[in-house]
């Protein structure tokens, strides 16, 4: 990053909070990824120091604590994909051999008696996570958490044709890949095991949660994208971030980009606020909890994003911000001019109206 590019406070409006059982279940995180063998020695290394526990227990902070262990097992494991596999990993610039390979580990999700990838520390760790997601979540749920590693796996894909090709997608398909390859949506069925329920389909299927889902790992990912934005340009190898993606295609500069990344995600920010509290009013104390989880989840990506050692080490300092602000720098209703998300904009009564307003999409039973 410049010097000159120094990211100032983000705008946070939830207060932070996490698990009380933190520490051990770093400890324990590691202890699993040595057991499995993810990634290479160096990469296990690694992740094994970028409290990857402490970021769970901040996504979960009440949660039951298998949950938030297997959540952090989870999320290490998911860097052994995306930084062993797609990032660092050779597989990361050959898209065919990838879903070759992503595709078996998806059948060891759906099926972990499957006699294939059987000497693969992924695999074995997979096997080991599917088991604890049928012990502390009903059969929908882990449909939902295969279906999500699917649509994770299939975006990760077409990043990496990206990658092969050293093209940068325009602004719409780097949003639409990102609401995907941040693996946001993988974490989604989690929040609900972490508190022991089940959101009903027509409350998780209702087109405003899911709008509500997808604002939060657009909050998250471009939260990611700036505060990773030092480790991802710093390197030798091909990145792909919003900040990039704006000067390619926005024609603006490092400090413009950063700039305009900002009012893009506090302007969702606010409108998932309005959404969740418009939602909070008419659901189920679950889809209230629900909403809750994601507010947590996007605090938690910050309050690790700022601290973790993988984005900023005592050598390579980078220019991130200790403190939040509790003001947005842009809370225009207007849509940003991304027309794959345009729809979020369409689903709330307009906030001049006194009414409480029916939602444009109807509830779908
Ligand atoms: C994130 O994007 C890649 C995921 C596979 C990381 C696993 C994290 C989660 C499931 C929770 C979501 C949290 C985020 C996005 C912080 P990217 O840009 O490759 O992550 P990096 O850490 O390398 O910047
Ligand atoms: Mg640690
Ligand atoms: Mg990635
Ligand atoms: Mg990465
Ligand atoms: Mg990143």
């Amino acid at each position: 990053m410049p010097p000159d590019l120094i990211v100032p406070p983000l705008y946070s409006p939830f207060p932070p909070a996490i698990h009380p059982r933190h520490a051990e279940i770093d400890v324990q995180t590691a202890a699993w990824a040595e057991t499995f063998r993810i990634g290479t020695e160096d990469l296990r290394g690694r992740l094994v120091r970028h409290d990857i526990g402490t970021f769970a227990a901040r996504i979960l902070p009440e949660g039951h604590e298998e949950v938030v262990s297997l959540l952090s097992d989870f999320v290490l494991w998911l860097f052994g994909v995306d930084d062993g596999h797609c990032e660092e990993g050779e597989l990361g610039r050959r898209p065919g051999a990838l879903t070759g390979y992503l595709h078996r580990l998806l059948r060891v999700a759906q099926d972990p008696e499957a006699g294939i990838l059987q000497q693969d520390p992924l695999a074995a760790g997979l096997r080991d996570l599917r088991l604890r997601v049928d012990r502390y979540g009903a059969p929908g749920q882990r449909a939902r958490w295969v279906d999500a590693l699917r649509e994770y796996f299939f975006s990760v894909v077409w990043e990496a044709a990206h990658r092969r090709s050293g093209t940068v997608p325009c602004l719409d398909d780097y949003t639409l890949m990102r609401l995907y390859d941040g693996a946001t949506t993988v974490v989604l069925p989690l929040l609900e095991m972490g508190y022991g329920y089940e959101l009903q389909p027509h409350e998780r299927d209702h087109d405003a949660v899911r709008a509500a889902a997808e604002m939060a790992s657009f909050v998250i990912t471009w939260d990611n994208d700036i505060l990773s934005y030092n480790k991802e340009k710093a390197g030798s190898e091909y990145y792909l971030n919003a900040l990039r993606v704006l000067q390619e295609h926005q024609g603006l500069g490092p400090r413009e980009a950063l700039g305009y990344a900002i009012h893009q995600r506090d302007r969702v920010m606010c409108l998932f606020q309005r959404l969740s509290e418009h939602l909070g009013r008419r659901g189920s104390p679950q889809l209230r909890q629900y909403l809750h989880s994601l507010a947590c989840f996007i605090r938690a990506a910050q309050d690790w994003g700022v601290s973790s050692l993988r984005y900023s080490t005592p050598d390579d300092p980078a220019p991130v911000p200790s403190a939040f602000r509790d003001t947005p720098t842009d809370d225009s209703d207007e849509p940003l001019d991304i027309p794959v998300i345009a729809w979020w904009w369409e689903l709330l009564p307009v906030r001049a109206s006194a009414s409480p307003g029916l939602l444009h999409r109807p509830v779908q039973q």
